[in-house]
């Protein structure tokens, strides 16, 4: 056990240990590294973590999500890549998440589902390649997914792929996104604003928490323990360079952040 270790490392070690995924085993060994003091009496320690980051990392994820049924949703939201064959979905999953898909000029590299996961602010989206023989059962990831991002080069190309998801019977809200020229931070603000979520902070952990548009204290409040609906006092909120006291029924903004006050 580290020597004079600070409260917040127990948290992200038990982060650690109740992880379910590999991404948030790797979010939590991060943590754990970034906030266990660095003195001679660590050092040990700090090399068994890094051993222990470098292995995960290493690791292929697992492919568990993936059956007829789908890909096993992870995180705040699931989002399919769509586009024709060469559009770019492979570079930009690769650029946005963690995955290492095979990129190729060959036409059709992709043959199954690439999964990974992309970090907004702190908040985690799932993104999903989809191949561009659309399948009928890549199609139906494609219909259960939360939105869709159109991966498209030209103008005829979108057209084209507006008529394939028609076809497919894809009612999935969507964007239009073009990695040739469009740099990758707006594309992951585009497919973000898709989603109609806000992004809230806890006060105390610092940590991220997407909430639907509109939400209030309350749903705050409630996501983090039920204890602290019950038991709740008062909220105060930080928004921009102004704090005000708020109770369960506020209505949060995007970059809100939170302290709750408790009995
Ligand atoms: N110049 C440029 N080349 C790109 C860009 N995105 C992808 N490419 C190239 O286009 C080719 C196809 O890229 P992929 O990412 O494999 O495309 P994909 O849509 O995944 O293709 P399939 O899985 O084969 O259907 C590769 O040679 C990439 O290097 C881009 O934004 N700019
Ligand atoms: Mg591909």
């Amino acid at each position: 056990m580290p020597v004079n270790a600070p409260a917040e490392y127990f948290k992200a070690e038990n982060k650690f240990h109740s992880a379910k995924t590999r991404e948030d085993k790797i979010a939590a060994l991060e943590e754990m590294i970034r906030l266990l003091p660095k003195h001679h009496g660590s050092e040990q320690m700090h090399a068994q973590l890094k051993s222990k980051l470098a292995k995960l990392k290493k690791e292929v994820p697992a492919k568990k999500g993936f059956s007829k049924k789908g890909v096993a949703k992870e995180g705040e939201a699931q989002v399919c890549l769509v586009g024709l064959t060469n559009s770019g979905k492979s570079s930009l999953i690769a650029t946005l998440t963690e995955a290492k898909p095979q990129v190729s000029h060959h036409p059709y590299t992709t043959t199954k589902p690439e999964v990974g996961m992309m970090d907004y602010k702190g908040v985690k989206v799932q993104l999903v390649e989809i191949p561009s023989t659309f399948d009928s059962q890549h199609m139906s990831i494609v219909r259960s997914a939360d939105a869709v991002a159109i991966v498209a080069k030209e103008g005829p190309d979108l057209q084209q792929l507006k008529k394939i998801l028609d076809d497919n019977f894809v009612r999935t809200k969507s964007v239009a996104v073009n990695p040739w020229s469009e740099k990758t931070a707006e594309i992951k603000e585009k497919i973000w604003r898709l989603l109609g979520l806000i992004v809230v902070y806890s006060k105390k952990t610092g940590t991220s928490m997407a909430l639907p548009r509109g939400a209030t204290v309350h749903d705050f409040a409630q996501r983090i323990h039920k204890d602290f609906v019950s038991n709740f006092r008062f909220a105060r909120l930080f928004r921009g360079g102004m704090t005000k006291q708020v109770g369960l029924e506020y209505i949060l903004e995007d970059g809100d952040v939170v302290e709750i006050h408790t009995k």
